[in-house]
């Protein structure tokens, strides 16, 4: 008795935050992880150029939307791109633009209008340039 309730209670944790897999190219490798937390899904995580490394994470609100967005979209396995939403609208747009590992270029958006921009350009981790709209 002891070991059968030791499994169910096993089982009820796994399906209140669990991991669903999906292969979307059918090559028998994973290629998209959706992380369930109850009934709602509180990231995904997608290899969308199927290299076996992921380079999109979408991690979401409370409400079901969108509250940042980790890519690598030079697909070289480190992220560079992380974009961060308020409400499910587009706040700070930071990215790695040379692909160094470090962010340089900070876009800050209010209501979908871009009213800020800042950059390092010389790569010391240091905003040099900043444009105010
Ligand atoms: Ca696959
Ligand atoms: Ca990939
Ligand atoms: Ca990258
Ligand atoms: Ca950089």
């Amino acid at each position: 008795m002891t070991v059968v309730s030791f499994f169910f209670f096993n089982i009820s944790s796994i399906s209140a935050d669990m991991v669903v897999t999906s292969d979307l190219n059918k090559d028998g490798k994973p290629d998209g992880w959706s992380y369930i937390n109850g009934k709602s899904v509180t990231r995904q995580e997608l290899d969308v150029n199927f290299d076996g490394k992921v380079d999109s994470v979408y991690i979401y609100d409370e409400n079901g939307k969108v509250a940042e967005e980790i890519l690598d979209t030079n697909y070289d396995g480190k992220m560079d791109n992380w974009r961060e939403y308020q409400d499910g609208s587009l706040v700070l747009d930071k990215a790695d633009s040379n692909y160094d590992g470090k962010i340089d270029v900070w876009i800050y958006v209010d209501r979908d209008r871009v009213y800020r921009i800042e950059k390092d350009t010389n790569g010391d981790g240091k905003v040099d340039s900043v444009i105010q709209y």
